[in-house]
C-alpha cells in the first residue's frame, strides 16, 4: 500500500498506525485486501491536483457531452462544475446498464403488507420511459418543477427518473409532513405538477395521503395544473379524481413501451430541489446541479460505501430526505447495484424485520442512523443475533453523532465484529459525503467521524477564521469548493450568499452551521449544530459530548442535554424499558458526567421520558426541549415525528 499521508500534516492511511489513541482500530485485512479504495496516495492526488482531481468522479458517469474546464470559480461563491459538459442523470442511472446487467434487479421492494416487488434494469427502464412520455403529454417540459409527495414505494425512484429524463427537476417532499408543509414547498419551489397517491398504510391502518394533497391544493398560491395518483392502497381507500388528476397506472398503460429521449442538461442545470429537515429556522430550497452532484454521489458510494454492481445494498433512510435521494437512489443505480427499498417500519412485525431483510437479500452493505441503531439497541442484541448477517461486508452511518457505545453494538451485532464502520458526515447542502474515513484505507475511531474525504478542504476554525488547536472546540468549514455542493437556494443568491458564505482573506468559506474538535490525527469529531453548545457555569458544553457520557450509563438508551434560564443543565433521558426512573439512576448518570466529562457536568435536573421528541428524520428537537426547560412558549411541533410526547414531557418537567 502507499506510505503518502496527508501533506505531511497527518498521515491517514499509513501503515505504520501514526492514526493516535487507544481506541483507533484498523481496517480489517480482509476488507482492505478487496476494498474500492485501497491505495492511501489518494489523499496526497486530491492535495497535488486540486479541483482537476475530480476528474476522477465525472469520470464515472457518461457525458453527452465531454466537459472541458473541471471547476469554474471566476465568480465566488458562485462555483460551477464541469460547466461545458452535457449529461442525463436518469441515462446514467438507467440506460448504460442496459448493455451488461438489463436482467440483474435494480430495486428490491418490500412493502408494509408483506407485499414484494421487483425490477429489473430493463423494468424500471420501461416504467421510467413510459411514465416521461405520460409526464409530457401532461405538458410538463424542461425545467417545469415536479413535487413527489409519495411514501417508500418503486414509484417515487422511478418518478424521480422520470423527471430526470425529461429534464424536469424533482421536488420531494416527505410522505409524512402535512398539509401545510407541502403547499409551502409547492409555492416556493414554483411546481405545478405533483405526483401523490391515495395513501399508505402505517402498521395496520391506511392514511389517506391524497386528502393532505387536495387540503394542501387548497392552501397554495399557485395552481397545480396536472396531479398523477399512484393507487398504493387499492381497495382499502377510495379515492375520486378531478380533471386535472390521473391515475399512475392509466398514465403509465397508455405510454407503455414507448421510449423518451433522455435530454441532455448542462451538468449546472437543476436536478432537484431539495428542502432542508428545519431543525432550525424555515425551510430551506437547496438546489443541486446535474453532473457535480451526481459525479460526487457516485465517487462517494463506491469509495465510501464500496459499493459495487453485484452487491445487494440497503440504505434504510427515507427517500424524502437527501440520504435517500443520495444514496438510496442516485448512487446505487449510477453504479448499477441492486438497491433495497423497504416501505416499513423496523420493528413490524416484530423487531427483527431489518435483520430478517438484511438475511433474505444478502445485503452486503446497510447505511442507516444513529436513530435507528439506538431503537435496535434498546430492543436487544437478541435480534440481530437470531439471524445470519454474514453477508455484510460494510456498515455506514449518518445524520448525527454516534456514541462510541452505539457503534461498537452496530458493529459486533451486526457486522460480526469483522466489517469496517463508516461514519459519514454531510448535509442537504453538501449533496454527498464530505468527512469519512476510507474504509480500506484509514483507521476508525469511535465516535468520531474521521478526517475529511480527499479534495474535501474541511477546517475546524475560530471566530476569525484562524485554525484551532487540536481537541479545541471551533466551527466546521469548507474552505474550498466540491462538486456535489448546492449551486444554490431557491429562495436566490443573497440569501444563498447570506446562509452559507463568509468571505475571508484568503477566499470564500462554507459554513456548515456545525461546531467541530479536530485531533491532532486530523480526525474530526462533531460537537452539533452551533447553536446546540450550551454555556453553563461558565464553561462551554457541547450537547453531544454530555449525551454521550450519559447513554454509557447502564440502562440508558437515549439522552439530550440542553442548558436553561439559569445556567442550569438539564438532561432529558430515556431509558431500556423495564429500568426504574429513581434516583439510583439519577447517582449513576450524575457519577457518569462527573467522571466522563467533570463534577461541572453534572446534570442539575434529570427528566426521564419514554422518547425524545424528534423531527421526521429522527433528529432530537433539542431547541424544542430547550425552550420547555426555560418554561417558555414553543412554535408548532405538528412536523414532529412524536408531537404526543410534548404535553408529557412538559408535564414532567413542571413537576421535577
Ligand atoms: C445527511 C444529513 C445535516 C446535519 C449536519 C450535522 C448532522 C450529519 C452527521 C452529523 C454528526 C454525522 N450530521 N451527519 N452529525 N455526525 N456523521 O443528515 O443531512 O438532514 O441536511 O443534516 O446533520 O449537524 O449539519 P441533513
Amino acid at each position: 500500500m502507499d506510505d503518502a499521508g496527508m501533506d505531511g500534516r497527518h498521515s491517514i492511511g499509513d501503515d505504520s498506525a501514526v492514526v493516535s489513541g487507544d481506541d483507533a482500530i484498523d481496517p480489517p485485512e480482509s476488507f482492505r485486501d478487496r476494498a474500492v479504495a485501497s491505495d492511501a496516495g489518494v489523499y496526497e492526488t486530491f492535495e497535488r491536483e486540486g479541483p482537476e482531481a475530480w476528474r476522477r468522479a465525472a469520470d464515472l458517469l457518461d457525458w453527452e457531452r465531454p466537459y472541458e474546464t473541471v471547476l469554474d470559480d471566476d465568480d465566488p461563491p458562485f462555483y460551477e462544475w464541469f460547466p461545458e459538459g452535457r449529461l442525463n442523470a436518469a441515462a446514467n442511472c438507467v440506460d448504460r446498464h442496459l448493455d451488461h446487467r438489463r436482467n440483474q434487479l435494480a430495486i428490491r421492494w418490500f412493502g408494509k403488507r408483506g407485499e414484494r416487488r421487483s425490477y429489473t434494469y430493463l423494468d424500471l427502464h420501461r416504467e421510467m420511459n413510459a411514465l416521461a412520455a405520460g409526464l409530457r403529454d401532461l405538458g410538463v417540459g424542461e425545467d417545469d418543477v415536479v413535487t413527489l409527495y409519495l411514501p417508500m414505494i418503486p414509484e417515487l425512484p422511478i418518478a424521480m427518473l422520470a423527471c430526470a429524463r425529461i429534464g424536469a427537476p424533482h421536488n420531494v417532499v416527505f410522505a409524512g409532513l402535512s398539509a401545510e408543509a407541502l403547499a409551502t414547498r409547492i409555492d416556493a419551489a414554483d411546481s405545478e405538477y405533483l405526483i401523490t397517491c391515495d395513501g399508505y398504510y402505517r402498521r395496520e391502518d391506511a392514511f389517506n395521503q391524497k386528502s393532505k394533497a387536495d387540503n394542501a391544493r387548497l392552501r397554495i398560491d399557485g395552481d397545480l395544473r396536472q396531479t398523477v395518483v399512484v393507487d398504493r392502497l387499492g381497495d382499502a381507500l377510495d379515492v375520486s379524481l378531478g380533471d386535472d388528476e390521473h391515475a399512475y397506472e392509466s398514465v403509465v398503460d397508455a405510454h407503455d413501451g414507448e421510449t423518451v429521449e433522455p435530454v441532455a442538461r448542462d451538468a449546472t442545470d437543476l436536478l432537484f430541489v431539495m428542502y432542508t429537515s428545519g431543525t432550525t429556522g424555515q425551510p430551506k430550497g437547496v438546489e443541486h446541479a446535474t453532473g457535480g452532484y451526481l459525479s460526487q454521489v457516485a465517487w462517494t458510494t463506491r469509495n465510501v460505501l464500496d459499493v459495487r454492481p453485484d452487491d445487494t445494498y440497503w440504505c434504510a433512510a427515507d427517500i424524502g430526505w437527501i440520504t435517500g435521494h443520495s444514496y438510496g437512489v442516485y448512487g446505487p443505480l449510477a453504479l448499477g447495484t441492486t438497491t433495497v427499498l423497504y416501505e416499513g417500519s423496523p420493528d413490524y412485525p416484530d423487531r427483527d424485520r431489518v435483520w430478517d431483510l438484511i438475511e433474505r437479500n444478502a445485503v452486503s452493505v446497510f447505511y442507516t442512523s444513529p436513530t435507528a441503531i439506538r431503537s435496535f439497541m434498546k430492543w436487544g442484541s437478541e435480534y440481530p443475533d437470531a439471524h445470519d448477517l454474514s453477508s455484510i461486508r460494510l456498515l455506514g452511518t449518518v445524520g448525527e453523532s454516534i456514541t462510541p457505545k452505539a457503534w461498537r453494538w452496530y458493529r459486533e451485532h451486526v457486522g460480526g465484529d469483522d466489517v469496517p464502520v463508516v461514519d459519514t458526515w454531510w448535509q442537504t447542502e453538501t449533496g454527498a459525503i464530505a468527512l469519512a474515513t476510507l474504509p480500506g484505507i484509514s483507521p476508525m475511531k469511535p465516535g468520531t467521524v474521521g478526517p475529511p474525504l480527499p479534495g474535501i478542504d474541511a477546517r475546524v476554525v475560530d471566530e476569525d477564521g484562524d485554525p484551532v488547536d487540536p481537541g479545541e472546540p471551533g466551527y466546521l468549514t469548507i474552505a474550498a469548493p466540491w462538486p456535489g455542493m448546492l449551486r444554490g437556494l431557491r429562495e436566490g443568491d443573497e440569501r444563498y450568499r447570506r446562509e452559507y458564505w463568509l468571505e475571508g482573506d484568503d477566499g470564500w468559506r462554507y459554513r456548515t452551521g456545525d461546531g467541530a474538535t479536530v485531533d491532532e490525527d486530523g480526525y474530526i469529531t462533531i460537537l452539533g449544530r452551533v447553536d446546540d453548545v450550551i454555556n453553563v457555569r461558565a464553561h462551554r458544553f457541547n450537547t453531544a459530548e454530555l449525551e454521550s457520557a450519559i447513554v454509557e450509563t447502564d440502562g440508558v438508551t437515549e439522552a439530550a442535554v440542553v442548558g436553561d434560564n439559569d445556567g442550569q443543565i438539564v438532561a432529558y433521558v430515556t431509558t431500556r424499558s423495564g429500568v426504574d426512573t429513581d434516583d439510583p439512576l439519577r447517582e449513576a448518570i450524575s457519577e457518569r458526567l462527573a467522571r466522563s466529562v467533570g463534577d461541572v457536568a453534572r446534570p442539575d435536573r434529570i427528566v426521564f421520558t419514554p422518547e425524545l421528541p424528534k423531527t421526521r428524520s429522527g433528529k432530537i428537537m433539542r431547541r424544542l426541549l430547550e425552550d420547555i426547560a426555560r418554561g417558555e412558549e414553543f412554535g408548532d411541533v405538528s412536523a414532529l415525528r412524536n408531537p404526543e410526547v410534548v404535553g408529557e414531557i412538559e408535564s414532567t418537567v413542571r413537576e421535577t
